[in-house]
């Protein structure tokens, strides 16, 4: 299953996109949602071959080595105030998320039928290595991720099963080609929601490995994944963000494959739920590790990644010095600076399209597992912080869920939800099923 899964669909009618269907000149950016936009639509997950032109994206931040200790929430920051200076912030949350701070950790919530939490990287990594410290969720239907996705959708996945919790599921995807077999389990763990490990991936041109708590546990070659029609490296290949995430695979909208994948339906009356207001995902820390190669591919001795062919292969990628920064939610990566002079900071004010989904989302100072309590009631309000997006589909536009049916559903741009959410990555089985339902 591929983490691309996670959808938005703006509450505004967006107009969508695809490889064959790019985006028009006035919202000219593919967001990793398959919708037309400015502002953040231009950035981290904006398609180039789907967008108005390949310079419609905004440069990716190159990658940076850096040690993250995820003792706060001070390095996040909701994508509807976020313009691509990846110095600022290390992490950038998507609309309906719901991040608080616990115990010197930081919790990723998904509370009763909310659409969970994204995390995304602000800069991004060509090879590497990519290391993420937490313990997972738990529950039938509910999903943890930790993956490097591309704007081009290339995906390396670690994705843990909450029916399962010894078991860390290993896959990849080249450009969202819907191949469904490279599936890999890393058997035998201890509980991963009781305990800590360190999911590692190591990421080169030639191989990809994936470790826990240092021993690996599978390796694919590139040299495995040549494809004789397209007489490609079918292998993640271009600069990907690092994404940790909690979300419903078993809610009861997303397709019957996608379920019984997730582990069946989820329970929206979890104990997690009952006791604590949300199901979470505990991060203590990141580390990424730059590929540093002298010369392309995998180099980051320049300021950002561009793409060059609509072909998205690693021959593609530039490494170049051209800022990543937008002045403004109106502006693109075509014309940075529009809006520089308007005087609002946020999106609120801007263009309606100009952050996929557009609600408010949350960051809490504080989760409330230390209090105790067994009043799921008066702790989950008062540890999200804010936002009714996470428990309240019906009245909220955060629609990267797939759990928000009728939300989406009324914004016409739908149905497309699942349907994007197949074209747009992994999953095998939406993939199939929504394809067949729609033709
Ligand atoms: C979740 O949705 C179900 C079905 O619509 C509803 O019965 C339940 O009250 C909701 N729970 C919360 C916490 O919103
Ligand atoms: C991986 O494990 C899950 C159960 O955790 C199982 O449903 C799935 O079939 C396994 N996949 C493979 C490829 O063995
Ligand atoms: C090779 O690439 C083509 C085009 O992307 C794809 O349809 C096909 O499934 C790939 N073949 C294999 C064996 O993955
Ligand atoms: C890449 O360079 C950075 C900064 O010089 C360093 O911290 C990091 O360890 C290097 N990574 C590798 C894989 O050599
Ligand atoms: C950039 O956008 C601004 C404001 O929308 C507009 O006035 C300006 O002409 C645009 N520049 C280019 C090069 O398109
Ligand atoms: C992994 C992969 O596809 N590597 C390719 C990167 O691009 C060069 C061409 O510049 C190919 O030779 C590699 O196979």
């Amino acid at each position: 299953m591929g983490a691309a899964l996670l959808l938005a669909s703006s509450a505004v009618a967006a107009t969508t996109c695809s490889l064959d269907s790019k985006c028009p000149e006035d919202s000219p950016c593919c967001s990793q949602y398959g919708e037309c936009g400015v502002g953040a639509y231009c950035l981290g997950g904006c398609d180039p071959r789907m967008s108005f032109s390949l310079d419609s994206c905004a440069p990716e931040p190159q990658c940076v080595s850096k040690s993250m200790t995820l003792d706060s929430t001070d390095s996040i920051v909701s994508e509807a105030k976020y313009l691509g200076d990846s110095t600022e912030y290390d992490w950038v949350y998507s609309d309906g998320s719901q991040v608080l701070t616990y115990d010197s950790n930081i919790l990723l919530t998904m509370p009763a039928n909310s659409s969970g939490t994204v995390l995304a990287s602000t800069t991004y990594m060509w090879y590497g290595n990519a290391k993420a410290t937490l313990k997972t969720s738990r529950g039938d239907g509910v999903v943890s991720a930790f993956i490097l996705l591309s704007d081009v959708k290339d995906e390396i996945d670690f994705e843990f099963i909450g029916a399962d919790l010894t078991v860390a599921q290993t896959n990849y995807y080249f450009q969202a080609l819907p191949i469904y077999t490279n599936e890999v389990n890393i058997t035998d763990l201890s509980d991963t929601y009781s305990n800590f490990h360190t999911y590692e991936i190591d990421w080169t041109p030639d191989t990809i490995t994936w470790l826990v708590d240092g021993v690996a546990g599978r390796t694919l070659k590139r040299t495995d994944t040549w494809n004789d029609t397209t007489q490609n490296w079918d292998y993640p290949q271009t600069p990907a963000r690092v994404e940790l995430s909690l979300w419903p695979g078993g809610a009861s909208d997303n397709s019957i494959y996608t379920i019984d994948w997730a582990g069946g339906a989820i329970d929206w009356d979890s104990a997690d739920i009952q006791q604590y207001g949300y199901d979470f995902v505990t991060v203590k820390s990141v580390e990424i590790s730059c590929y540093n190669a002298s010369s392309a591919p995998g180099t980051n001795n320049a300021v950002s990644y561009t793409y060059d062919n609509a072909a998205g292969t690693n021959n593609t990628v530039v490494n170049g010095d051209d800022a990543t920064v937008l002045s403004s939610f109106e502006a693109t990566g075509t014309n940075m600076t529009a809006g520089a002079s308007s005087a609002s900071s946020s999106a609120s004010a801007s263009a309606s399209n100009s952050v996929p989904g557009e609600s408010s989302s949350g960051i809490g100072s504080s989760g409330s597992q230390d209090s105790g309590s067994s009043d799921s009631s008066s702790s989950s309000s008062s540890s999200s912080g804010s936002s009714s997006s996470g428990g309240d589909c019906s009245s909220s536009t955060s629609d990267f869920s797939q759990s928000c049916t009728t939300a989406s559903t009324k914004s016409g741009a739908t149905g497309a939800q699942d349907r994007f959410t197949g074209g747009a990555s992994a999953f095998a089985a939406i993939v199939a099923f929504v394809f067949l339902a729609w033709l």
